[in-house]
């Protein structure tokens, strides 16, 4: 059911009797201590207990309030905006809609990304240029949380995109509870990296780490220099086949492509140029000769 076209589009097994749907593009306030984006709906069914509902919440890309696009979540108010709840949701940026299901009661829902759990400051070394003081390319990285002690279980994971430009990815937790955790790092060709210590996480504001700015921002100091203007530290590139060492397997694999000039997204590309050669060889050599290997608490 889309009524009258408004852009929530409600399914559900069960009947809701007669519904009225508001649409608003007032900005809410309050949704885990940020803002919304400029659109809420008043969804208010005759039947509004046990539904397993799914919803559908379209939005504009011009309503978006300066929120990064990727990380818009649905919350919902009972209170006519007072006060707002957590309510996840799968975020679909071409389409623009946000879609969950099991809901079992509608009220005011709207979206927010302002909760960003954590952001992380990182370089990827082979994609970076130290002329632009950028990566080659924004690629995903995936960033979890940890236990500060041993056997430093996963407490909650999220995947995100680092920027080319900010070197920076945003990170959304909705598992972990306050308390102090390792941060580890993990992307598709570089050494895993954790941070120095277990960093003090607050559901309620963004945890900020910084790899960048010394080789001691990573536990063990497992950075590599890889600028002086500004000085900047990086994740060491090279672990294609994700085993937690930079070695001759890894290089094989890279020199396989390369003599294959190999190009596209591929785990050997480790410069970011979509393109497998002597460069991405010469990197992941080097790095193997130093014996680069995983280092973690
Ligand atoms: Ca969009
Ligand atoms: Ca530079
Ligand atoms: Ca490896
Ligand atoms: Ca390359």
């Amino acid at each position: 059911m889309n009524a009258g076209g408004l852009g929530a589009v409600i399914t559900s097994a069960s009947n809701l009797g007669l519904t009225e749907i508001k649409r608003g593009h007032t900005v809410q306030t309050g949704l885990n201590g940020g803002t919304s984006i400029k659109r809420y709906y008043d969804i208010n069914p005759s039947v509004n207990t046990g539904l397993n509902a799914s919803l559908v919440f379209k939005y504009d890309d011009s309503e978006l309030n300066e929120k990064p696009e990727t990380l818009l979540r649905l919350f919902k108010s009972t209170n006519s905006g007072s006060t707002w709840l957590y309510q996840t949701g799968n975020v679909n940026i071409l389409a623009n809609e946000i879609t969950l299901s099991g809901i079992n009661s509608f009220s005011r829902w709207s979206s927010d990304s302002s909760a960003a759990s954590a952001s992380v400051k990182m370089i990827i070394e082979g994609f970076y240029n130290p002329a632009t003081n950028k990566l080659n390319m924004n690629d995903t990285v995936r960033a979890y949380l940890r236990n500060a002690t041993f056997p430093f279980a996963i407490v909650d994971s999220a995947k995100e995109i680092v920027n080319l430009n900010t070197l920076k990815a945003s990170f959304k937790f909705v598992n972990a509870v306050n308390g102090n955790y390792y941060l580890q790092m993990k992307h598709r060709n570089t050494i895993e990296t954790w941070s120095n210590f277990p960093l003090a996480y607050n559901v309620s504001t963004t945890l900020n780490h910084d790899f960048t700015f010394a080789a001691n921002q990573a536990f063990g100091n497992n950075q590599i220099n890889v600028d002086n203007t500004p000085v900047s530290f990086a994740f060491y590139s090279g672990d294609i086949n994700q085993d937690g060492t930079i070695d001759a397997s890894d290089v094989s694999e890279v020199d396989n492509d390369a003599n294959n000039s190999l190009s596209g997204y591929v785990k050997t590309d480790v410069t970011g140029d979509d393109f497998v050669d002597a460069q991405d060889v010469s990197i992941v050599d080097n790095n193997a000769f130093n014996s680069v290997s995983l280092i973690r608490p």
